[in-house]
């Protein structure tokens, strides 16, 4: 389904006056207000290929209809959200569940919606139905059969490319490896064996590629995960070499992680490749991001924008962003849309941060101003610099009122059909 240009400067047309009122307190007031406008233009997020159907849980799955049906159907929804808010711009696929069989093809028509590929994702935590001889079951890059992880080697480097056919220049390698009891495995072999298998994988690395190794401290394995924490990610990356980096998903951390000193820190080593937004309350719950903690994103990323800018990185290229989010109850392009408007605001509140000022007030342990510093960024409502950046952009004032407006979800159900099932999640 496309969004005509002219359906989006209608819905903007009705709504300009109001946005006006709003935006010249900015304009008129805010002297960074344009280079905020401008950061968040180029600020662009990538939409896992995924995350655009119905999520489930171990206890179903209520599908909400009008699901895309294939690789292409996925595009054209990533697509739908980019032409909406201007700030989607890329997609990430999940190997095999988007196989792209003809890329050139695939490439044109991500392309004619204005995306590029962003990190290509390997699975060695599921079986697959056909073609496989192993199964993963007791992991996969740290197998005690030298036949399990050559094969898991094997799908990593086949999914570097597919990656290259489609021009990306990333891959997340995300292990479930680990055990579910004590006893079941000797944590020191399993180190070994997965260190010497993504050695294989990075050695296949184009020269411009970038390896981004994902840790999270629980689930599938519920004892021990062999990429649990950012430590260890940091160690595996840290011995990988200078293309391998360590990739923070908020979900992915024990309760009360203090993820902005880890980001911090990462940052800081030049060690930080990637980010996977999303937001939880017990576990990697897989929220809409800012949904539940927006007062956490918003200080990752005062963390973010202090630590690029210390290294001279640029906010919009210097890291790999996505949303790395599942859907049970919402429809997931409105999910989406609320996630990647969470995103932008946390990012506009932090480029508000008094830099000078929240220094000055460290180095002289005045708590309090430091305090009111932060806060006070974080109280701003900075809905009218997002809208405008979206509007000049070409998108819509507001994406998801539009969404509701054009009755989307309904349309996509009369083409595509209720029962339709996304691979995926
Ligand atoms: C695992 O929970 C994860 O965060 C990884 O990024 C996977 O690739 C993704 O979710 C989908 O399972
Ligand atoms: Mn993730």
């Amino acid at each position: 389904m496309l969004l005509a240009p002219e359906t989006i400067a209608d819905f903007n047309q009705q709504h300009l006056d109001s946005h006006r009122r709003k935006l010249a307190y900015w304009t008129d007031e805010v002297g960074a207000a344009e280079t905020i406008i401008e950061k968040l233009i180029a600020f662009q997020i990538a939409i896992p290929s995924w995350a655009l159907g119905t999520g489930g849980t171990r206890f179903g799955r209520f599908g909400g209809g009008g699901e895309p049906r294939n690789l292409d159907e996925k595009i054209a929804d990533v697509g739908l959200l980019h032409a909406l808010n201007r700030s989607s711009g890329a997609i990430s696929l999940h190997i095999p569940w988007d196989i792209p069989t003809d890329p050139e093809a695939t490439r044109q028509l991500a392309a004619h919606y204005g995306l590029r590929f962003d990190a290509v994702n390997s699975n060695t935590f599921q079986d697959q139905p056909t073609g496989q001889a192993h199964s993963y079951k007791f992991g996969s890059l740290q197998h005690t059969d030298a036949a399990v992880r050559r094969q898991a080697i094997e799908h990593n480097i086949e999914v570097i490319r597919h990656g290259v056919a489609l021009g990306s220049d990333s891959l997340t390698v995300w292990l479930s490896d680990g055990s579910c009891f004590p006893g079941q495995l000797n944590f020191r072999k399993a180190f070994d064996r997965t260190l010497d298998s993504l050695q294989q994988i990075y050695a296949a690395l184009p020269d411009a590629w970038k390896l981004f190794v994902e840790y999270k401290a629980f689930e599938p394995n519920f004892y021990s995960m062999t990429v649990g924490d950012w430590g260890s990610s940091l160690l595996y990356a840290t011995k990988l070499g200078p293309k391998a980096y360590t990739l923070v998903d908020l979900g992915h951390h024990l309760p009360n992680a203090n993820i902005e000193q880890i980001v911090a820190i990462l940052l800081h080593e030049g060690k930080l490749g990637g980010f996977h937004f999303n937001d939880s309350k017990y576990g990697d719950d897989d929220l809409t991001a800012g949904s539940i903690k927006p007062y956490q994103l918003f200080l990752i990323f005062n963390e973010l924008v202090d630590g690029m800018d210390a290294r001279g990185m640029d906010h919009a290229t210097g890291l790999g962003w996505m949303i790395d989010a599942s859907h049970n109850v919402k429809d997931p392009l409105e999910d989406l849309l609320q996630s990647v408007d969470a995103i932008q605001m946390a990012y506009a509140q932090a480029l508000l941060v008094d830099r000078a000022a929240l220094e000055e007030a460290r180095e002289t342990n005045d708590v309090v101003q430091a305090q009111e510093l932060l806060q006070d960024a974080f109280r701003t409502d900075v809905r009218p610099l997002v809208a405008e950046a979206n509007r000049r952009a070409g998108g819509a004032l507001n994406p998801l009122a539009l969404f509701r407006r054009q009755n989307v979800r309904r349309q996509l159900i009369s083409e595509r059909g209720l029962k339709t099932v996304a691979t995926g999640l």
